[in-house]
């Protein structure tokens, strides 16, 4: 916790202390209130609100019959930044658990990375398919 002390033009110490916010004093006039004209006052600023990360989104690639395990290689490379060693690993794990994570990002990413996935085992005519799910 913060601890603040205020040192006042007549010699006042006010000890501040919270989180989350500045403070500082400042001298009441009558337009404040007329009662409190000279007074010592506190104004707040409260802290910027804490930023969120932002949902993170996992890419899960589902295995098939069809898609020639090469191909699955070929995309995990080209779409994903894996090496062969890790391309073919993971698509050994998709072949026999039936799915694997194949990458996690913010949710733009994830989407565009599975529709061009999609789009283009179309375009090669396999009936490979990736999803996305948000993380837990
Ligand atoms: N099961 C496919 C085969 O035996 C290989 C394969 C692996 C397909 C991963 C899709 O996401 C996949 N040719």
């Amino acid at each position: 916790m913060d601890v603040f002390l205020l040192h006042d033009e007549i010699g006042n110490r006010t000890r501040l202390s919270g989180s989350g916010s500045t403070k500082a004093a400042v001298r009441l006039s009558a337009a404040d209130d007329p009662d409190l004209e000279g007074d010592i006052g506190v104004i707040e600023a409260l802290d910027d609100p804490e930023l969120k990360r932002p949902p993170m989104f996992k890419v899960i690639l589902l295995n098939d019959d069809y898609t020639p395990m090469e191909f699955v290689v070929h995309i995990l490379e080209n779409f994903f930044g894996m090496n062969r060693e890790k391309a073919t690993q993971i698509m050994l794990v998709v072949h026999s658990e039936g799915s694997a994570v194949v990458g996690i990002y913010p949710r733009d990413i994830a989407e565009t990375k599975s529709e061009q996935v999609n789009a283009y085992a179309q375009e090669n005519n396999h009936p490979l398919v990736s999803t996305v799910e948000i993380t837990d």
